[in-house]
């Protein structure tokens, strides 16, 4: 196990008897740490220990996430969407002596996940479910959500950051980003288009982390059981999700993933996820919000490269890196992503690339 804690007192919170689960570390998540607890064979639940340095107000997710659980029951009481389940105390965490915020979910049973879309089939269930998701909550009380962390998707402010990073990065890493900063700044007409553009969008609850690997299928990995991983739920537009499912779906390869020749993009990805994700929101969806969705896809690609090589630049204080370059080949991967990206005929045909 990568982290030692006292799981008995953990446990004990949630009503759980320590004696009966083994407590197995579970995930791929960068940001929170996730556990399963297993009883025998099955595994009876997920615990997972928030990034306070993240979210330093993990409240916050909790009372989104029962808000849009609450009205989800009333307006659509067949959608299944998992809730954290309460400590003996009735709180939604359980805070430790160190200051540890952990939540418990239950497992889903008869699950499967993916890291990318094995083909477009699944690509469209998993657009068609965000779609979806974003519709059902399209009438919430949009005012009663929380800002969860502000700025998250902005991408001026994520521009601003990066420029900063830059600016105060150490010689010897900016020398080793160099051909990267170059790459990344000739994308700058990608932040000027939604600096004139975002605030004519509506603002909707959106889930702000639409990957695929956020949704779990069935065992038989065919159909959309439900969507998972509500800490970035909150006020914002649908470029966010669109642009995710883009990013998450539109190339086999892993997220850090260097070898050029290795990233490839299928070509028949973007429409697939556009009508998946369209569909589901027909009747939502308003005409310039419909046009301007396509730009989500580069939009959301750039940003997390901005912020990729901003954490490179900033000596790797947000995302965890596993050796020094990491967060560097990490963004070395959403530039070549982008770069083939803007030259599919679904990307290349829209107004938006000067
Ligand atoms: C983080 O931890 P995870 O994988 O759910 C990040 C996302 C990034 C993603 C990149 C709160 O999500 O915005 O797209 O890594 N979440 C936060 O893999 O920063
Ligand atoms: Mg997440």
């Amino acid at each position: 196990m990568k982290e030692k804690h006292n799981f008995k007192v953990i446990l004990e919170a949630f009503g759980l008897d320590f004696r009966h689960y083994l407590v197995q570390d579970f995930g791929v998540g960068l940001i929170n740490s996730t556990f399963v607890l297993k009883k025998g064979e099955a595994t009876a639940f997920v615990l997972q220990r928030i990034n306070t340095k993240v979210f330093p107000n993990p409240q916050l997710i909790a009372s989104n996430w029962s808000l849009a659980h609450q009205y989800l029951k009333i307006t659509a009481p067949n959608y299944f969407m998992p809730l954290f389940q309460k400590t003996q105390k009735g709180a939604d965490f359980f805070v430790d002596e160190q200051g540890n915020y952990w939540r418990l979910l239950p497992f889903i049973k008869d699950s499967s996940c993916f890291e990318t879309a094995p083909n477009i089939h699944l690509a469209k269930e998993a657009a068609n479910a965000f779609g979806h998701f974003a519709a059902l909550l399209s009438g919430a009380p949009l005012d009663q959500f929380n800002v969860v962390l502000p700025g998250f998707h902005d991408l001026k402010l994520r521009q601003q950051q990066f420029d900063a990073a830059v600016e105060n990065a150490s010689e010897q890493r900016l020398l080793i980003a160099a051909e990267q900063i170059e790459k990344l700044n000739a994308y700058r007409w990608i932040t000027d288009f939604y600096n004139r553009n975002i605030g004519r969008l509506p603002v909707r609850i959106v889930h702000m982390d639409a990957k695929i690997s956020n949704i779990l299928f069935d065992s038989a990995g065919k159909k959309v059981k439900c969507i998972i991983d509500m800490d970035t739920l909150m006020p914002g537009t649908l470029l966010s999700d669109f642009g995710d499912l883009i990013r998450s779906m539109v190339c086999e390869a892993a997220e850090d993933e260097t070898d050029v020749g290795k990233i490839v993009l299928r070509h028949e990805m973007p429409e697939i996820i556009f009508e998946g994700y369209t569909a589901a929101l027909e009747h939502v969806l308003e005409p310039l919000e419909k046009e301007i969705l396509p730009f989500g896809g580069p939009m959301l690609i750039y940003m997390q490269a901005l912020r990729f090589l901003a954490d490179y630049l900033s000596n790797d204080v947000y995302y965890p890196v596993r050796y020094q370059q990491h967060n560097l080949d990490r963004a070395w991967n959403q530039i070549i992503i982008l770069e083939k990206l803007l030259k599919e005929p679904f990307f290349a045909k829209q107004g938006f690339i000067p």
